[in-house]
C-alpha cells in the first residue's frame, strides 16, 4: 500500500504517474481540501477536481485546473447579469460542482461524493479528501488574513505571505480511507507529491492525528521537491519561501519538512544539494522531476518507488 498526499497541479501529475504504476487496490491518494469553498452556492473542491480530472484524462494542461476543451457560456451569461465573475467556472466543470453540491445536500460525505464522481469518470484508483469535515485554509499576509481563493485568485498571491491558519481544523478528523491507509500494516511509503508545501501539503498534515501518525510510523516518508532551480513549476511556492526567508531551493523544502520526512527527491538541476540535504539527516536523491508528459510522470513515480525501497528499513 502506498499513500500519496497531493494538492493541485504538481500533485495530480505525480499521482497520475503513481496510478500508472500501482494497482488500484494498493494506492490511496489523499487530497488537500483546505482550498474548498462555497461559491455561488456550489461547493467547489479545486484540488480534488484537479486530481480527478487528471486521472480521468480530461484535465486542461495549459490552465492547470478545470476540464480541457471547456466552454464559458455560463460565465459570460453570469457576467452579463452582474454576477460574481472573479472565479471562473467552465460549463463542463460546473456540472461537477452542481452534482457534488446536490449529493452533499442529500447527506453524503465528501468521501462518498468523491467516490461517486470517480466512478462516473471511470477512475479506478482511490482519491479521497484529507477530511470529510469542512475546513478552510486562511492565508496570513502582511496585508491581513484572506480565505485561500481570495488570496490565490482574487489577489493573485500578491500580498506578502507570512503563514497559514485553518478554520474548522480542530474538529476535523482524517477521512475514513485516509485514516485506514495511515494505519495500514501494509503501508510501504508515504509520499508528499510536489505540491505547494504551505497551502497544499501542510493542510493535510494539520488534520488532527496526521502529523502524529507520520512521526511514529515505521513506514518511510518521502517528499518530492516542488522547487527546481530556485523556481516553482507552477504557483506561488517560491515566492512564499522567499517571503518566509527560507532558501528557495530543495534545501528550504528539507528545512520545512524537517523531522517529518526520511527522504527528499530533487531535480538533477539541484544535484549539488544532495550533500547539504543529507547533512540535515534527510536522504536525498536527484533525478528528473520536471513532468512534461505522462512518460515523465510515470518515470518519476518509478524512481520515487525505488528510492522508497532503498530507504525501507533505514528509518531510525
Ligand atoms: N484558478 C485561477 O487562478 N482562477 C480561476 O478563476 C480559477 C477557477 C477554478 C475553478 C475550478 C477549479 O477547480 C479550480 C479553479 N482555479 C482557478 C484553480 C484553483 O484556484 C487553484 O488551482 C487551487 O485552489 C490551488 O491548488
Amino acid at each position: 500500500m502506498i499513500l500519496a498526499l497531493a494538492g493541485g497541479v504538481g500533485g495530480a501529475k505525480l499521482a497520475h504517474g503513481l496510478a500508472r504504476n500501482i494497482d488500484p487496490s494498493e494506492l490511496v491518494i489523499a487530497v488537500n481540501t483546505g482550498d474548498d469553498f462555497l461559491h455561488l452556492d456550489y461547493f467547489i473542491c479545486p484540488d480534488l477536481d484537479s486530481v480527478l480530472y487528471k486521472l480521468a484524462g480530461i484535465n486542461d494542461i495549459e490552465r492547470g485546473w478545470g476540464i480541457r476543451d471547456e466552454s464559458w457560456n455560463f460565465m459570460e451569461s453570469l457576467k452579463k447579469v452582474g454576477g460574481e465573475d472573479w472565479f471562473q467556472l467552465g460549463d463542463k466543470d460546473l456540472a461537477t460542482h452542481i452534482e457534488r453540491s446536490r449529493l452533499l445536500s442529500e447527506g453524503q460525505t465528501l468521501s462518498e461524493v468523491t467516490r461517486a464522481l470517480c466512478r462516473k469518470h471511470n477512475v479506478v484508483h482511490t482519491i479521497v479528501p484529507m477530511t470529510d469535515h469542512r475546513v478552510g485554509t486562511i492565508v496570513d499576509t502582511q496585508e491581513g488574513d484572506f480565505f485561500f481563493q481570495d488570496y490565490f485568485v482574487r489577489l493573485r498571491c500578491e500580498p506578502a505571505f507570512t503563514g497559514v491558519h485553518y478554520k474548522g481544523m480542530e474538529d476535523a478528523t482524517p477521512s475514513p480511507q485516509f485514516s485506514k491507509a495511515l494505519e495500514s500494516a501494509d503501508l510501504k511509503a508515504i509520499i508528499f507529491c510536489p505540491s505547494n508545501p504551505f497551502v497544499s501539503i501542510d493542510p493535510i498534515l494539520n488534520v488532527p492525528g496526521v502529523t502524529g501518525a507520520l512521526r511514529t510510523t515505521e513506514t518511510p516518508v518521502i517528499a518530492v521537491s516542488p522547487i527546481i532551480g530556485g523556481q516553482a513549476i507552477k504557483g506561488p511556492a517560491a515566492k512564499m519561501m522567499a517571503e518566509l526567508d527560507l532558501p528557495v531551493s530543495p534545501l528550504g523544502i528539507a528545512q520545512h519538512y524537517g523531522g517529518l520526512i526520511d527522504g527528499l527527491i530533487i531535480d538533477n538541476e539541484d544535484r549539488m544539494l544532495v550533500g547539504p540535504i543529507m547533512a540535515t539527516g534527510i536522504d536525498a536523491y536527484a533525478t528528473n522531476t520536471l513532468m512534461r508528459s505522462a512518460e515523465d510522470e510515470s518515470l518519476l513515480a518509478q524512481e520515487t518507488l525505488s528510492f522508497v525501497r532503498g530507504l525501507s528499513g533505514n528509518r531510525p
